[in-house]
């Protein structure tokens, strides 16, 4: 059957296609549903441009998005021995696992959304502190701009360290967190994130199989597998004589003696000759060159040329 399209619909059909924009080409589409005459013969084009107004729509939603996760910045100032963010879906227990963790006061709520801004905390390990975030909750449709868009995912992207954070009692909400991830471009590193599984009194089984370990609310280990997906260690410097430092230096997994003396001082690099070290060496204060690799609590002393 002949659609029998009128000649303003193929003058539109013309300007469609030097069209330039998705909102453009979404105002163009809804003005040729409505010049193509409603008929037997005219059912596919309808259909196929009904299909084109969806598909615009989308590119358009997530044209804003971007737009709006880049402009509302949740970047949050780092501080202590590294950053890690909470991500997790709504309600999970992400206030509440932060206020576990560190002296923050998040608001926790029955309701979801109730958290709407990041709210850092700091989580004592030992002799130092780790910085928590908690993010705003990711949605299903996050990486499309629903809920705060794709606000979530830059905090994501600029941590040291990410804790999934799932409702124990609802295990799917790990896939629906990697998908939005995913969806988003950021590919969390299963050595830097952990799962953390929270309302353990409403777990059924065993947790799934997943790339990353699996950590679990009120485990007193929690702060120590939280610091080693840092991957940062504790240098103490002494001087001859003298006691070490109280408060560590903290330095990337596999720095050495030159790059901890870096830290300190330039000028204490370009004169280093050896330095002893207590801790990771066979003899406490065993002599070692400059590229000696230091671990975690070392406590090192600079001997000059
Ligand atoms: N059953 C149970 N409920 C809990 C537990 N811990 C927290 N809740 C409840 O879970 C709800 C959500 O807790 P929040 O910590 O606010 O969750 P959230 O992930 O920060 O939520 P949003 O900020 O809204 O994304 C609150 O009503 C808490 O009281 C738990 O161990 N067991
Ligand atoms: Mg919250």
């Amino acid at each position: 059957m002949p659609a029998n399209l009128p000649p303003e619909y193929f003058k539109v059909e013309e300007k469609y296609r030097l069209a330039k924009t998705p909102e453009e080409r979404l105002r163009l589409t809804e003005e040729l549903i409505r010049l193509a005459p409603k008929h037997k013969g005219t059912e596919k084009l309808l259909k196929m441009l009904k299909q084109r107004v969806k598909k615009l729509k989308g590119e358009i939603e997530k044209k804003q998005a971007k737009k709006l996760g880049t402009r509302i910045s949740f970047a949050v100032k780092k501080e202590g021995a590294g950053q890690v963010v909470l991500l997790g879906l709504p309600n999970s227990g992400k206030s509440t696992l932060l206020s576990r963790l560190t002296s923050a006061k998040p608001e926790i709520g029955e309701h979801p959304f109730t958290t709407t801004k990041p709210v850092p905390g700091m989580m004592n390990f030992e002799d130092i502190q780790v910085q928590l975030v908690e993010s705003p909750a990711v949605v299903e449709g996050s990486c499309e701009g629903r809920g705060f868009g794709l606000a979530p995912f830059g905090l994501a992207r600029s941590a040291d360290a990410l804790l999934l954070v799932v409702d124990a009692g609802e295990p799917w909400q790990l896939e629906v967190l990697l998908k939005e991830l995913r969806g988003a471009g950021v590919t969390p590193d299963p050595s830097r994130t952990a799962v953390v599984l929270t309302k353990l009194d409403r777990e059924r089984g065993e947790f799934p199989n997943c790339p990353f370990k699996v950590l679990r609310e009120g485990d007193p280990s929690l702060p120590s597998e939280i610091f080693r997906l840092l991957h940062v260690i504790r240098v103490y410097t002494k001087r001859p004589g003298e006691n070490p430092a109280t408060r560590p230096l903290i330095l990337p997994e596999g720095s050495t003696v030159l790059q901890a003396a870096r830290r300190v001082h330039e000028e204490l690099a370009e004169n280093l000759e050896f330095a002893r070290v207590w801790g990771s060496t066979r003899f406490p204060g065993q002599r070692v060159p400059r590229d000696y690799v230091l671990q975690d609590k070392d406590v090192v002393e600079f001997h000059l040329k």
